[in-house]
């Protein structure tokens, strides 16, 4: 049996929809229906309109899977939650989604964003969504989704484009705006995504770029759940517990954490009201990122590459070998903390709980997966932090290891000389600054230095940081990534 509302009495889940599900009317468009999004956002909408009530159905839009749409829809828009650690799993169902779009669907995922029950716009379309400069936080006007929606706002391709696109139409009909919130793993996200919004509209019509940077705020949030993409095998054990087939269901680890900056121009959700802990409205998310963005995705980026190289498949069995469980720690510790600047949260304690989370055998989180877009990454991931350390007196060299394991993995051929299917925005320039430098490591290093979407002036000027990424890049061919890690953490004892 399927997954649906008719069969929810046959499901064996925590948590079921409610009359409050049945009632509740749209009031947020969720741009980038992933699996992220299903485990945190539209699971805590859940429960306030569970336990608070209130109109806030989600309709999602997805730019990539028609599968997805249709499997949510022939399930009447449930999907469930499978909450797992190590060998248990506890099932979820979430009543909070309206429908799912395409983005191709382009007049109706406006007229809903277009729609004044709408209070809220949010986004989790990756890094590469933005169509920025990672580096300047520039709009990369070169991109062609956004060359095209310049050209064509009425029917937008882009998110960058929908937003503006609404936008436009609730300033033209004096409709209130709604606050357009991003979940994404940048820092100050919501600062990323009000640059890219101005400059488009400031490109677009002076009128109204205006309006937007008067009216609208851009709220930060910090947000924090491993859900790797849903497999197979996955669905197969949320069968098993649940009772019935669900092809749209997430699974993901107990810890979750969402971090909001109170900054909203229209309604939202309590969503800090709820029995969902770890929510909190701040008025400044910037200690949070920091330490989460640095932390665990500088640690987790580390394990995707150098545990990849080594022959790894996913962070809990990368997390498994001694030496990286030593080596991620030493980073923790020595090269990440010094950079960090919160109170009011045990580091030692969050840094303990992260070693765990990786430990999680019920998450097959692929080093693969967090290893795909690296350029977008690898500015908040590792520069931010090495930028700080340069300036400080604080080590680089386990962090350049890191860096240089990304530079030998997007060349797309592994250490038994095997393809890696590199999935990145520049995957061409990065392998072309292979292809020119050949064997000379030298060279791959002035090549990935000037990369100026990932390696701003300054940083790739620096001696410094130049000669300890090329002394690291050498180390990892001479040597692998396995030993080149037991060798670093031996050295160490
Ligand atoms: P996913 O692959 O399941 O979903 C990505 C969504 O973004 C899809 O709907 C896809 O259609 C859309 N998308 C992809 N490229 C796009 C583009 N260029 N323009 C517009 N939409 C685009 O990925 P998932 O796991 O949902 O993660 C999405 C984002 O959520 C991450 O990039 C990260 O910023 C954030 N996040 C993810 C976490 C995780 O553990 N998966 C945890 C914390 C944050
Ligand atoms: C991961 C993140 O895929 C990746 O880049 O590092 O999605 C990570 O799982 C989340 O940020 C955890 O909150």
């Amino acid at each position: 049996m399927r997954l649906s509302q008719a069969h929810l009495s046959a499901a064996n889940a925590l948590i079921k929809p409610n009359d409050n599900n049945k009632k509740a009317k749209v009031g947020i468009v969720h741009l980038g229906f992933g699996a992220f999004h299903r485990a945190h956002q539209a699971l805590i909408t859940d429960a306030v309109i569970k336990e608070i009530g209130g109109d806030w159905k989600i309709v999602g839009v997805t730019w990539s899977s028609v599968d997805l749409q249709k499997d949510l829809i022939a399930q009447d828009s449930l999907y469930s939650v499978g909450v797992g650690y190590n060998d248990q799993l506890d099932i979820n169902i979430v009543g909070s989604i309206e429908t799912v779009l395409m983005a191709a669907q382009t007049e109706q995922v406006l007229g809903y964003m277009r729609d004044p029950a709408v209070k809220i716009v949010s986004l989790t379309v990756t890094e590469k969504g933005y169509c920025h400069n990672p580096a300047t936080g520039d709009l990369d006007f070169s991109h062609p989704l956004i060359q095209h929606d310049l050209q064509n706002i009425e029917a937008p391709k882009s998110a960058i484009g929908f937003l503006v696109s609404a936008m436009r139409y609730r300033h033209q009909n004096g409709i209130q705006p709604f606050t357009p919130m991003t979940c994404d793993n940048l820092p100050e996200n919501g600062r990323v995504l009000e640059k890219v919004v101005l400059q488009f509209a400031k490109q677009l019509d002076e009128e109204l770029y205006q309006w937007i940077k008067k009216e609208i705020q851009f709220p930060c949030t910090m947000v924090d759940r491993i859900v790797p993409r849903t497999t197979d095998n996955d669905i197969a054990r949320v069968e098993k517990a649940l009772g019935l087939e669900d092809k749209v269901c997430v699974i993901t680890e107990p810890f979750l954490q969402w971090v909001i900056e109170d900054k909203f121009v229209n309604d939202r959700p309590q969503w800090e009201k709820t029995s969902i802990a770890n929510v909190q409205v701040t008025d400044n998310v910037v200690p949070f990122e920091e330490m989460k963005l640095r932390l665990l995705n500088g640690t987790h980026s580390t394990m995707a590459y150098l545990g990849y190289l080594s022959g790894y498949e996913t962070v809990a069995t990368t997390i498994q070998d001694p030496d990286f469980k030593t080596f991620v720690r030493y980073l923790m510790d020595e090269e990440i903390t010094p950079s960090l600047n919160i109170e009011g949260i045990d580091l030692d304690q969050y840094k303990d709980q992260l070693i765990e989370r990786y430990e999680n055998k019920a998450l097959q989180h692929r080093t693969w997966q967090i290893a795909m877009d690296g350029t977008q990454k690898i500015p908040q991931r590792f520069l931010q932090t090495i930028r700080y350390s340069l300036k400080n007196g604080v080590s680089i060299e386990g962090l350049c290891l890191a860096l240089a394991a990304w530079m030998r993995y997007v060349s797309g051929v592994n250490e038994q000389g095997q393809e890696i299917d590199v999935q990145d925005p520049l995957k061409q320039q990065l392998a072309q600054v292979w292809q020119q430098a050949g064997t000379d490591l030298v060279k791959v290093v002035d090549g990935f230095l000037a990369l100026r979407s990932v390696f701003d002036q300054e940083l790739a000027g620096n001696q410094t940081f130049k000669a300890e990424l090329q002394s690291a890049l050498e180390k990892l061919f001479a040597n692998g990534a396995k030993a080149s890690v037991a060798s670093f953490v031996a050295q160490r004892k």
